[in-house]
This record gives C-alpha cells, structure tokens and sequence, in this order.
C-alpha cells in the first residue's frame, strides 16, 4: 500500500495530516438510485407517514432478519426506550450502567424512574451482572442492559438475576443491530430489545429506532402507545404519544437492509486494520470482538492507559484533532457525571469504580464506508508517532492551552 507517512505532528508544526476532517459516526450511504426512486414512489402515492407501506415493509423485513416475532418501528431509539420502559410498567428504580448514551438515563428519568447507575465488566464494558445484584433494592423493578459497542451483556447471567427476583428485563441494543449472542440474534431476548438506526449507527433510516420483541401482549401495548393510545379511529385506550417512523426513515432503512452485508464487511475490514496497525503501541488496546459471534464492528474504541502510554486520552484527542481526526471520548463523562443525575447522586461514583476509570480512557475513531484503509493508517501513525513524543507533546499541548 502506498501511503503517505506522517513526519511531524501538526502539534509540533507538521502540517494536518487530512486536509478534509474524519468524523467518528459519518454515515453509511446505501444505492442512491434505489432511495431516490423509493422516494419518489412515496411523494407518488402521497403516504408520507401513520404506518404507510414502507414501514410495514421494514418491520417486516427487520422482524425476518432477527427472528423476532415483533418489529415496531419507531421515530428513534430514545422515544422506543422510553415507550418500552412504559409498557413494561417501570416504575421506581432501574438499574442501568452509566457508560452508555444519555438516552438510556433520560428515557427513565423523564418518567420519573431513578436510574441506579451499576458498574461496567472491564473487559466487556457492559454490566457487571454481580454488581447488579448489589443494586436490587425492594424498589427495583427493572435491568436496563445496554449493548455498548455491539457486544453483548453477559445476558444468561442478567436473565438468571431477573427471574430470580421478577424483575423485568430491557436491552438497549441501540448498538448492537447485526449482532448474536450463542448464536441468536441481538433483539430476541429479555422481555424486549431497543434498536437505533439513527444516522451515526452503521445501519440508519435518517434517524429511527424500534422496539423488537416476542411478547405479542407487550408488542401490541407498544403500538398503540407509538400512536397516542388510539386503538381505532375514535378510541383512545391509554396515554400514548407520538413514536411513529415517517416513510422517508423507512425508505433509508430498506435501502440501507440492501446494502447490510456490505456495512459489516467494511467494519470488518476496518476493525482488522486497526488492530494490525495499533498493534504494539505500548498502552494503547483496541477493540476486541468475539469472531465466532455475528459483530457489526461497527465501533472502533480504544483504552489508552496513561500509565504506559505517558500521554493521556484528552492529549491524544486533542492531537487528533489538530490533524483532522474527530475522534470522540464516548461516553465521558459518563451519565452520573452529568446532569440531573450529578445533582441527584453526588457520590454515585464510589460504587463505579471501572465506570470512572474507563470513561477517561476511552475513545472512538472513525470507520464505516467514508474511511479507507489508507486513512486508517495515517490515524494509526498519528496515535504512534504522539505516544513516541509523548513528553515533547504534551508540553507543546500544555503550552497551546496556557497560551489559549
Ligand atoms: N442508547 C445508546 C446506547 C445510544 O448510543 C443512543 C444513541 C441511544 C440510546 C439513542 O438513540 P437515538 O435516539 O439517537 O436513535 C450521536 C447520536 O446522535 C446518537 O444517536 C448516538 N447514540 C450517539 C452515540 O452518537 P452525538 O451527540 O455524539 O452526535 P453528534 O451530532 O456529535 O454526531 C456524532 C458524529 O457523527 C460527529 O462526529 C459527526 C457525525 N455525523 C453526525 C450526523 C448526525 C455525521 O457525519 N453526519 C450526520 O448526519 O450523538
């Protein structure tokens, strides 16, 4: 491969090593010809959204692919968390991690149910299933497990705690469309799964979510509550609100199911290149995802331990950042670290030790269909060469912000 070599940091008066920025989450464009001419086929027959063909279409589509018996395709996954978490009759206190998006926090909160903030596994970053048992109190009544990254909670051990103490359980699967657990797809398990297709995910309808699930009686409490409570024309049976998914969405989302196979292949690919090329770097640890599992790979994270590395995550972000790589600290700081939740748990950092540790560690670089393996590299050489100089880095960085 012929790339071009990355001499000098921008940081130490290198020029930038792109000349266009790279954004972590840029999206994935399936066959334009096709999405224009669903698009006019709706503009044609002028059903722009309430259930139309397309959504059905995707539903379907989205059901068959997962092997669930229920797919309701919602405006995004925040609205379907929040419609599920009411549907399963949450109340009191949830117990959720807080390396996750806002979403999963705000979904329960804006019902006034208390998120317990449970700490993460560091291998996997999902819930630590013993922790969670730590938790329970007589007023839980729930597990929100989220997928982070694609890869799976430890689900046997979370539904063994649920069942063991009649709680209900949810998945936010915002991550992890494509992914399997022992074989089964992600979106068939626990009492319902939550799906993002919003336009940073590798598969997107625009923006959209859904809820997936096998429970017919919960399935159809989540449609009728997607549409105000209407059960008919004239009939309002419960509070509801508005969670449908518009034509358009549904239109990108069938065009994006055309085109699956070639999103995780490239992840695929990326997901190798990283690791080929991180590989060595001392403090530096990428991504792992279990091969004999299906993986979206569609997250590239990496830990970067200072310890080792002598340059911390932020320097590093903010290096890459001077060379055109909008890399991202998901999810720093973390959601007990932000508001209202700072407020409300003062000190719910002391039982998140892996959680504090992890969310100054982490970061997210670009992949998906718009990075090409050369673009990889140059990121990887970046990553190295600022590890190599760390000192000389960051004293020029420490210069940048007193000066700043
Ligand atoms: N649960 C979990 C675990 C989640 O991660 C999320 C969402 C949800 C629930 C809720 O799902 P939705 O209600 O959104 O369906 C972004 C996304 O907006 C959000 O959907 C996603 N997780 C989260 C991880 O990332 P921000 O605040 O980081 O977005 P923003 O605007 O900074 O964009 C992210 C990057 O994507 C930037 O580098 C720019 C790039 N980008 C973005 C858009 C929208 C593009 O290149 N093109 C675009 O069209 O939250």
């Amino acid at each position: 491969m012929n790339i071009k070599t990355v001499d000098t940091l921008a940081i130490l008066g290198g020029a930038p090593s792109f000349t266009e920025q790279l954004y972590v989450g840029r999206p994935n464009i399936g066959d334009r010809a096709r999405l224009l001419e669903r698009i006019n086929d709706i503009l044609d027959r002028r059903w722009l959204t309430n259930h139309g063909p397309y959504v059905q279409e995707l539903e379907k589509r989205i059901a068959d692919f997962l092997g669930v018996k229920h797919c309701i395709a919602m405006c995004n996954a925040t609205v379907a968390l929040e419609i599920a978490i009411r549907a399963l009759g949450l109340k009191g206190e949830v117990i959720v991690p807080s390396m996750t998006f806002i979403a999963t926090a705000h979904a329960l909160q804006w019902q006034e149910i208390t998120p317990v903030f449970c700490d993460i596994d560091p291998v996997t970053h999902n819930l630590d299933p013993k922790q969670v048992e730590n938790m329970i109190t007589p007023r839980t009544t729930g597990i929100i497990g989220v997928h982070l990254w694609g890869r799976p909670c430890d689900i046997n051990a979370l539904e063994a705690i649920a069942a063991q103490h009649n709680l209900k359980l949810l998945f936010d699967a915002a991550h992890a469309f494509g992914s399997s657990y022992t074989g089964r797809m992600i979106g068939t398990f626990g009492n319902a799964e939550v799906l993002s297709f919003h336009a940073t995910k590798f598969f997107n309808s625009l923006e959209g979510g859904a809820v997936v699930t096998n429970d017919d009686e919960l399935a159809q409490r989540v449609r009728l509550m997607q549409n105000f409570g209407f059960e008919g024309y004239d009939s309002v049976v419960y509070i509801g609100t508005n969670g449908k998914m518009n034509e358009m969405s549904a239109a990108m989302g069938l065009t994006s199911m055309e085109s699956l196979d070639e999103f995780i292949s490239t992840n695929y690919r990326n997901y190798k290149h990283y690791q080929e090329e991180l590989n060595g770097i001392p403090g530096i640890t990428p991504i792992i995802y279990n091969e004999s599992e299906r993986s979206n790979y569609q997250y590239i994270v990496m830990e970067v331990d200072e310890e080792k590395t002598r340059i911390s995550r932020d320097h590093l972000v903010k290096i890459l950042w001077a060379e055109n790589v909008i890399a991202r600290r998901y999810f720093y700081p973390g959601c007990h670290r932000m508001e209202p939740y700072r407020s409300y748990f003062p000190h719910a950092g002391l039982l998140l030790p892996e959680t504090e540790r992890l969310v100054e560690q982490l970061m997210s670089l670009p992949t998906g269909t718009a990075v090409t393996l050369d673009d990889i590299s140059i990121i990887c050489q970046i990553i190295r060469l600022a590890v190599e100089h760390n000192t000389e880095v960051v004293d020029r960085l420490n210069l940048v912000s007193v000066a700043s």
